[in-house]
């Protein structure tokens, strides 16, 4: 067995939840918040069996989506008075960020 973590936007949630339930894909949804934007993202804990984690892998690309986010950079420690040009930086996001782990199932207690 699998245990995929599952790091998605929040405008991908529905669409992708939807389709992994209707395919009997058990999910542990948690809200979560990336520490670079400091933006809220939802976290997918998956457990399926190991052949299954192409096909989840493939539901993952078809529904979560890439998209640019602009961060403006924190200013320096500045002394009063001085400028400081704060260009925003372009950072590209997702579609997901998925990390997979063996697990082992012991049964509920
Ligand atoms: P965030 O940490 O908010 O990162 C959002 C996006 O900012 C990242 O997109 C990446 O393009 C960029 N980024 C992150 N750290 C950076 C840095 N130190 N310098 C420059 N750019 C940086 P994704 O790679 O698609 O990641 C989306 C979210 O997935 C992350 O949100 C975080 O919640 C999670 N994630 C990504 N890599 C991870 C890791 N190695 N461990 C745990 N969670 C991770």
């Amino acid at each position: 067995m699998k245990l995929m973590i599952v790091v998605i936007q929040r405008q991908d949630e529905n669409v992708l939840t939807k389709a992994l339930v209707s395919q009997h894909i058990g999910i542990t949804r948690v809200s979560s918040r990336g520490g670079f934007l400091r933006e809220g993202n939802v976290t997918l804990f998956i457990v399926v069996p190991d052949h299954h984690v192409d096909d989840v892998m493939q539901t993952i690309r078809k529904h979560c989506y890439t998209r640019t986010k602009f961060v403006a950079p924190l200013p320096p420690v500045a002394e009063s008075g001085e400028f400081y040009p704060s260009t925003p930086i372009e950072v590209q996001v997702g579609g997901a960020t998925v990390f997979v782990v063996n697990a082992e199932v012991l049964g509920r207690a």
